[in-house]
């Protein structure tokens, strides 16, 4: 038993420790064929026999703990050692990262706002029915709200599907008069070439006592606007529908790629569709409670201006993470 225990505590790994614990604590282990040879002691002996080998056996398994603790930390150090990263090898990449095109897109229209004194707000990206749609004008069973594929969550909760809720929120802690933005991020359940389920919008909203603002004021604030962003283009404004909006208006400009002549990208029309607005809705005044005011709205897809500014063709690629995309807009 002593030869046993010097074996153990000889062992140079955890290989040999594992060979030597079979040998001596396994099945056909040297402690087993001990124990099995007390069937052939006699009787007043036995008791003294199994004591004595119940004290050999703890003092084995004393000196195997001991033992495999201290190879188990050994091979720890060394695989860590093996292991180790040598930071000091990292050759570092002089190579800048850069804003995503969709976000680079939004601060230049956030900044063109800002320039002109419109205050910047935001607001929770999960809505309650109110804030999203029946304050919008968009009462419970209304068919417009069809216009807006909507994630509903089980407690009765939306994936806000426009940044207009965050006006209402406004309205409700603000006084008139004001101009304000909100851009953000929205969901509807849409996708192909021009549509993914999460987009970002710019909305911004202007409301003033009743005369003081109009829809010449809407007209050519977006007019100056779309300049900024587009150089010089035509602007035009078609009659359209938005439940928020009354009288409301989509906006055009004209083909920035054919200059108005009639190509593929504006479907041979000479316009680019490019934002919606009007005359904000009495109703929606009415749910925040304000009385004797009129205001202005629009709204921007930023996806839109994105792919129109950068010549994309598809959306989706925006939202793909391919590096060779977004390594062109370093
Ligand atoms: C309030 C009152 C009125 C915001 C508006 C639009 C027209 C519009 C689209 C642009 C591209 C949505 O992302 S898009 O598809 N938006 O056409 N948005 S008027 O009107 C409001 C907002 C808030 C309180």
């Amino acid at each position: 038993m002593d030869s046993l225990e010097k074996k153990i505590l000889s062992c140079k790994d955890l290989k040999e420790i594992e060979e030597v614990r079979i040998e001596v604590f396994g099945k056909k282990g040297v402690l087993a064929v001990e124990f099995a040879k007390m069937k052939d002691i006699p009787n007043e002996e036995k008791k003294e026999f199994a004591k004595n080998l119940n004290i050999q056996k703890a003092n084995l398994q004393k000196a195997y703990e001991v033992k495999k603790e201290e190879l188990y930390l050994k091979h720890l150090e060394e695989s860590l050692k093996a292991e180790a990263v040598d930071v000091s090898s990292f050759k570092y990449k002089d190579e800048a990262g850069a804003l995503h095109p969709v976000y680079a897109t939004m601060d230049r229209i956030i900044d063109y706002f800002v320039s002109l004194n419109f205050e910047v707000s935001e607001g929770p990206l999960v809505e309650d029915d109110f804030h999203n749609f029946q304050a919008l004008n968009l009462p419970e069973y209304h068919p417009a709200r069809d216009m807006q594929d909507t994630f509903y969550l089980k407690s009765g909760l939306v994936l806000r599907t426009h940044t207009s809720p965050v006006q209402i929120r406004y309205m409700q802690k603000n006084k008139p008069p004001f101009k304000m933005i909100s851009p953000g991020t929205v969901f509807r359940k849409d996708m192909d070439l021009t549509h993914t389920p999460m987009f970002h919008q710019v909305e911004a909203l202007v409301v003033a006592d009743e005369g003081e603002v109009s829809f010449a004021n809407l007209k050519s604030i977006l007019v100056d606007f779309l300049k900024h962003m587009f150089g010089d283009v035509d602007v035009r404004f078609r009659p359209s529908f938005f439940p928020f909006t009354e009288p409301s208006a989509e906006v055009d400009i004209s083909c920035i790629f054919c200059k108005g002549e009639g190509c593929r990208v504006c479907s041979h029309t000479g316009w680019l569709e490019v934002l919606g607005s009007g005359m904000v809705d009495p109703n929606v005044f009415k749910a925040v409670e304000y009385e004797g005011v009129s205001g202005y709205a629009f709204g921007i897809g930023v996806e839109r201006f994105a792919m129109l500014i950068h010549k994309i063709g598809d959306l989706r690629s925006l939202f793909e993470g391919d590096i060779r995309l977004l390594e062109q807009f370093r």
